[in-house]
């Protein structure tokens, strides 16, 4: 049996907080005298806090100093944690739980890779922390998703290969990083958006350790 170990993004794989970072992007947007949309939204999944400041900046032609960035990233993060402070088990994504579970007892090591330096308060908070024996996110890498680092340093601890490791991404971004370390990569969503993954998955309601097992063993 060949090793197989699982890596999974967080923000739009586990649990849907992309609707919470747009309420607070909006909300720093708007204070700054511009408006922001979905559309661009989608464009920072994956992205880290850093990274979608200044992109947003960008979108609202506004420039502003280093310190006032940093400001501004404290604002945004306390207002995403006000909003997240009710998270629990009932906004974990269909069929993840379950599928944790199965991992676990099949003895598959199981890594997070995120962005988000917010990513150990989600977990505790949805109660699926015992999960993991790795949790690699934002306050750990030097480069952001696309670059592959994130998952690199997750196969690492995980003591594997990227080869034996699949990464579970929603980002086109995150795809990219998975590929760029040569991973396997399920994407999770639309084909469409995440064609450079190996395959795609609308979600994990159907996903089970057997069917993940013989994906695993049809990618190369
Ligand atoms: P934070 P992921 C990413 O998480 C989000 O998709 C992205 O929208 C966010 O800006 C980034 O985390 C940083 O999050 O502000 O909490 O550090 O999808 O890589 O799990
Ligand atoms: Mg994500």
């Amino acid at each position: 049996m060949s090793k197989m170990g699982c890596i999974f993004d967080l923000d739009g794989v586990i649990v849907d907080t992309a609707k919470y970072h747009f309420k607070a992007w909006k909300r720093l947007a708007n204070e700054l005298g511009f408006d922001f949309d979905e559309s661009q939204n989608e464009q920072l999944k994956g992205v880290s806090r850093y990274d979608s400041l200044n992109l947003i900046l960008g979108w609202g032609g506004i420039e502003m100093s280093e310190e006032d960035k940093q400001k501004w990233m404290v604002t945004k993060n306390d207002w995403y944690l006000e909003l997240i402070t009710d998270m629990n088990d009932s906004e974990i994504l269909d069929g993840v739980a379950p599928l944790l579970a199965e991992l676990q007892f099949h003895k598959i090591p199981i890594a997070l890779g995120s962005a988000s330096k917010n990513s150990q308060r989600i977990l505790n908070a949805v109660g699926i922390s015992h999960f993991f024996q790795s949790v690699i996110d934002g306050n750990k890498v030097k480069k952001g998703k696309p670059d592959p680092e994130t998952f690199l340093l997750g196969a690492e601890a995980l003591g594997l290969s990227p080869n034996d490791c699949i990464v579970f991404e929603d980002a086109p971004k995150g795809v990219k990083a998975g590929k760029a370390g040569g991973f396997k990569v399920i994407g999770v969503g639309k084909s469409e958006s995440l064609y450079e993954a190996d395959y795609v998955i609308p979600g994990f309601s159907k996903v089970s350790y057997s069917t993940l097992f013989e994906l695993f063993n049809r990618m190369n």
